[in-house]
């Protein structure tokens, strides 16, 4: 059976990573078996990063490849019904999700002050003493490295919040009175979507972020719909 390896659940979440939680409801959207390791051990991810996948005796990492490869192995279960113009428009939507407002999201997380310490005890409480107080400074630091080196980093705080408010509203309008993003039936852009949507409106966390989305009506009753449908 397939193995899907990932962060542990924590603050309620299927998964505070938006891209192990998207290929976790991927999974979930495709009837696809699978189990789940949620040890988390980066060390042993081939790229680094999580989510990856074995199966069948193949390791595939990043969630885009792996969805591709599912897609190829397993048929297109979920995104077949798309036309050509339409599965272009969903992907764009997916890259602003995953290449922009991403990181909105992982400003919020390590480098807003307000809540770094939430952060820091999630990820980082049960290391040992003198190692849990070294080991989050050098994480928070090659966050803040990753940060500048996609851009965002380089924003004042307000700039950043900016800039995933614009992300977030034309998620919304985009959405408007549909019950998924693509129309009647849920599409891969949604498993995208409502990752990095319910991790937004996670109540652990506080930040801009959080209160412009818990604004827009149909955003915050697509992410209860979507956790009915998969995660109930
Ligand atoms: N493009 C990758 C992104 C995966 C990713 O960024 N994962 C983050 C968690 S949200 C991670 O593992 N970060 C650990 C690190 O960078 O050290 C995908 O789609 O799977």
């Amino acid at each position: 059976m397939l193995t899907l390896y990932q962060f542990e659940p924590v603050w309620g979440l299927p998964n505070t990573s938006p891209f192990c939680m998207k290929l976790e409801t991927y999974l979930r959207m495709a009837g696809i078996e699978y189990k789940s390791d949620t040890s988390g051990d980066l060390q042993k991810a081939p790229k680094g990063k999580l989510p990856y996948i074995e199966d069948n005796g193949q390791i595939i990492a990043d969630s885009n490849l792996i969805i591709e490869y599912l897609k190829c192995t397993y048929g297109d279960r979920v995104d077949a019904h798309l036309t050509d113009s339409e599965f272009a428009i969903a992907l764009a939507m997916r890259r602003l999700i995953e290449e922009n407002l991403y990181w909105a999201l992982v400003y919020s997380r390590w480098i807003d002050e307000n809540n770094w310490p939430a952060t820091r005890g999630i990820y980082f409480s049960e290391l040992p003493p003198i190692i849990n107080m070294l080991v989050p400074i050098i994480a928070r630091r090659s966050v803040t490295q990753s940060l500048k080196g996609h851009g965002m980093g380089r924003h004042t705080a307000s700039e950043i919040y900016q800039i995933g408010a614009m992300d977030l509203k034309a998620l919304s309008d985009f959405l408007a009175d549909k019950p998924f993003f693509m129309g009647e039936q849920p599409t891969t852009l949604d498993a995208s979507a409502y990752s990095l949507l319910a991790n937004v409106l996670n109540e652990t966390l506080s930040s801009p972020l959080r209160d412009r989305a818990e604004k827009l009506e149909n955003v915050v009753a697509y992410c209860d719909r979507m956790h009915q449908k998969y995660y109930a």
